[in-house]
């Protein structure tokens, strides 16, 4: 879409899943004048991304990877002023990376998933946002423009059993975001909720630390979203007009009507 061109999107959590997804949507959605400055902690992965993201579309679309850990306030801080400065001029925040650990109830959550949820969707999610706002609101005489794209989840609506932890993250990121918007009023930021229900990454995988039986077990008799359904609905948010916010979306599979309301076959 014309409406993409030549702006420079920023993704965290692109090497894989969603995140990966929404990285070739928007190439394929402005393959000729794009920057997209993709991260994560696994740069190996980001750089076939970048790879592959050129044999698709070509050299219009110019792709930087760069590893970076959401969790490391320091990181994060760094971060833009470490940018070679003809990426610096951020238009599109895409805060994408989460996970979640384990399905352990109340009594029993270890310290170090509650850290690491926190720190990486929480606080990795709120630290990126104060790092990139200031680029979005110096343009235009202080009136600003730009995106946040935050991805939450059915889980921050609806919290469940063995989910206390994630839930109680991605409750944090949609009220953060509903704050912001807020805040942002009288500026041209749009900031933007996508929350996906079931969509098979290597989410599950994660979750039960790398036990892939277990992972697809989530999904047994289901079929759940692809990564590439919800990046459609994220550079359709991006690719509106200025003056049109798609503030707030639930995304489901024709499965699913709520967290733990699945029609399995
Ligand atoms: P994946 O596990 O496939 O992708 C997660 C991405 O986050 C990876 O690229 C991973 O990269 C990155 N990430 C994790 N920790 C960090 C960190 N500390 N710093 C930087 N990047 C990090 O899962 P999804 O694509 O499903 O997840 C993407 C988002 O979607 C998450 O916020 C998740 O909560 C949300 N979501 C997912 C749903 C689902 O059913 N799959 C449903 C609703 C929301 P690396 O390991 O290389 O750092
Ligand atoms: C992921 C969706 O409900 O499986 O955010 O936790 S859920």
């Amino acid at each position: 879409a014309k409406r993409l061109q030549g702006k420079t999107i920023l993704i965290t959590g692109a090497s894989s899943g969603i995140g990966r997804s929404t990285a070739f949507e928007f190439a394929r959605a402005s393959p000729t004048d794009l920057k997209l400055i993709l991260t994560a902690r696994r740069i190996d992965s980001l750089k076939q991304i970048a790879a592959d993201i050129a044999k698709e579309v070509g050299s219009g679309v110019k792709v930087l990877p760069v590893q970076l850990d959401v969790s490391n306030a320091d990181q994060v801080r760094q971060f833009v002023a470490s940018l070679p400065a003809e990426f610096q001029e951020i238009d599109v925040l895409l805060n994408n990376a989460g996970l979640v650990k384990g399905v352990a109830k109340a009594p029993e959550i270890a310290e170090d998933d509650m850290n690491v949820m926190f720190n990486t969707n929480v606080l990795g999610l709120i630290n990126m946002t104060q790092a990139v706002l200031p680029i979005m609101l110096r343009r235009n005489g202080g009136e600003g423009a730009g995106d946040i794209i935050n991805i939450g989840s059915i889980a921050g609506r609806e919290p469940y059993v063995g989910g206390g932890i994630y839930c109680a993250t991605k409750a944090a990121v949609r009220s953060f975001t509903e704050s912001l918007r807020k805040e942002l009023i009288s500026k041209r930021i749009r900031v933007i909720s996508v929350d996906p229900g079931q969509v098979e990454t290597e989410f599950s995988v994660v979750r039960f630390g790398g036990d892939k039986a277990k992972a697809d077990a989530v999904y047994a008799g289901c079929e759940p979203l692809t990564p590439d359904d919800i990046a459609e609905v994220i550079v359709f948010t991006a690719g509106r007009r200025e003056n049109v916010v798609v503030a707030d979306t639930l995304v489901f599979p024709n499965h699913q009507a709520a967290a733990t309301i699945m029609h399995r076959k």
